[in-house]
């Protein structure tokens, strides 16, 4: 860890009456980004507890286990548990930091609804003493960052809340720090990925950075809240509309009958054009949301950003039209559907346009469609009552004459054309062609 942070100074005060310890941590929210971020600061030196709403997810933690599957997370965070460097709790503790990593989904009309990251400031406010840095990781709005800080401002009238291009001296501080960790990589993207770091005044960015340069390798870069809030939604949005040119690409190439793969494969041998792939779909809880929160900002004038989302979405429906076409071409045969995740060799199936069409094909088509999903023990609830059935890779395609490749799996990866030769294929990823 860093050398103690002399947290009076960074905030431009001569003195505080109760400053807070400068090693706790408090990480509000236990999920995807929120349990290992908790974890690696436990094992950088920093005393943390893991807050989070639900008792089941702070019992599993502090019996040193995960809820979630990802790469070194369990190991992080058994020896944090054992190490003590690491609680869990369902109360927020008084601490010198507090992490808002909290979900925030898309709401009725595709807002987006912020009412989990409101609800953690109002349980920090109580808790929150002069010295002390909030610092909101969900990836959120523009202008929530404020509204964090109004919200505390509210309920703690004795505190100074910075406010932005206030000069005020202030008893906290507040800054937004968006994660833009890769799921599978999440722990080493966490460490080496670069951070941007807006404090709502400058103070704050330093104070907050004080955290992230303890444990990040790559480069901590401060500016204002709001910027990081737009960087994290450009970031996504940028993807996705990337995603939905490819995707449309496809749906184009269809029209005109020639093979999208090859057509980007040659159009990217082209030093300044890198087009990436077609898919049946954008899933996860990120490219497939975030970019509505921009849309959310600037209706008007966020076109190409609602476009690409529209596409996107769209490619869903339309790779479920064609394999609907398949199955009518083929009656009474089965239907193989390889993969039911967001993107390959994940467990996430958040979001996934996969699941949404194999769950949509399963039921109007019942028992004659076998799912084949290695990160699966049972199929999710969105089967029940189907009769679809979860198979191994082999007897699915041992008993189906229409296969359809959704995600491509490595577990999938071996299979060439020569091994579905007399069946119907749809390869919504291009993997039989690398
Ligand atoms: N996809 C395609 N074609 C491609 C690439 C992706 O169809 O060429 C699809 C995937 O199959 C998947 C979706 O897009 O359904 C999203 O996958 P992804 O790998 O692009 O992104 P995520 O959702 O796993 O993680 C993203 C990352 N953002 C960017 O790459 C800009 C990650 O760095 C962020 O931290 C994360 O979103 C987040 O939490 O916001």
């Amino acid at each position: 860890m860093n050398a103690p942070f002399d947290a009076t100074a960074a905030l431009g005060r001569k003195a505080l009456a109760h400053p807070a310890p400068d090693h706790q941590v408090a990480v509000i929210g236990l999920g995807y980004i929120g349990l290992p971020t908790a974890a690696l600061l436990a094992s950088y030196g920093w005393s943390v507890c893991g807050v989070d709403v639900s008792p089941k997810v702070v019992e599993t933690v502090n019996a040193g286990r995960v809820h979630i599957e990802e790469r070194d997370l369990d190991r992080l965070v058994h020896e944090a548990i054992a190490a003590r460097t690491l609680v869990a709790a369902c109360e927020v503790p008084t601490a010198s930091f507090y992490m808002i990593a909290v979900p925030t989904p898309l709401g009725p009309g595709k807002s987006p609804d912020i009412s989990y990251v409101e609800a953690a400031a109002r349980a920090i406010a109580p808790k929150i003493g002069p010295g002390a840095c909030v610092i909101v990781e969900s990836t959120s709005p523009v202008g929530t960052t404020e509204r964090v800080g109004a919200i505390i401002a509210e309920a703690r009238p004795d505190l100074v809340v910075p406010r932005e291009g206030s000069e005020e001296d202030a008893d906290i501080a507040l800054a937004y720090c968006p994660e833009r960790v890769l799921p599978g990589r999440i722990v080493t993207e966490l460490v080496h990925n670069d951070r941007v770091i807006g404090g709502v005044t400058p103070a704050c960015a330093a104070r907050a950075a004080v955290l992230y340069t303890s444990f990040v390798k790559g480069d901590c870069l401060t500016t204002t809240a709001r910027v990081a809030e737009t960087v994290k939604l450009v970031e996504n949005a940028f993807r996705d509309v990337n995603i939905a040119f490819a995707n449309e690409l496809s749906m184009i190439a269809d029209v005109i009958g020639v093979d999208v793969w090859e057509v980007i494969r040659l159009a990217n041998r082209h030093p300044r054009v890198s087009i990436l792939q077609p898919g049946p779909g954008v899933g996860g809880h990120c490219i497939a949301v975030d970019p509505w929160f921009l849309v959310a900002g600037a209706p008007e004038a966020a076109r190409l950003v609602r476009t690409a989302r529209e596409v996107n979405d769209h490619k869903a429906l339309h790779t479920e039209a064609k394999i609907r076409a398949l199955i009518e071409a083929a009656p009474g045969s089965k239907v193989a559907l390889l993969g039911l995740a967001f993107k390959p060799d994940i467990d996430d199936f958040r979001e996934s346009p996969a699941l949404a069409i194999a769950a949509s094909l399963a039921r109007t088509h019942g028992e004659k469609i076998l799912v084949v999903e290695p990160f699966a023990e049972t199929l999710p609830a969105a089967f029940d009552g189907t009769g679809a059935q979860l198979m191994v890779l082999d007897a699915a395609l041992d008993a189906a004459e229409v296969v359809v490749v959704l995600v491509d799996h490595t577990a999938f990866r071996h299979l060439a054309p020569a091994d579905l030769a007399g069946k119907l294929v749809f390869d919504t990823r291009g993997m039989l062609k690398r």
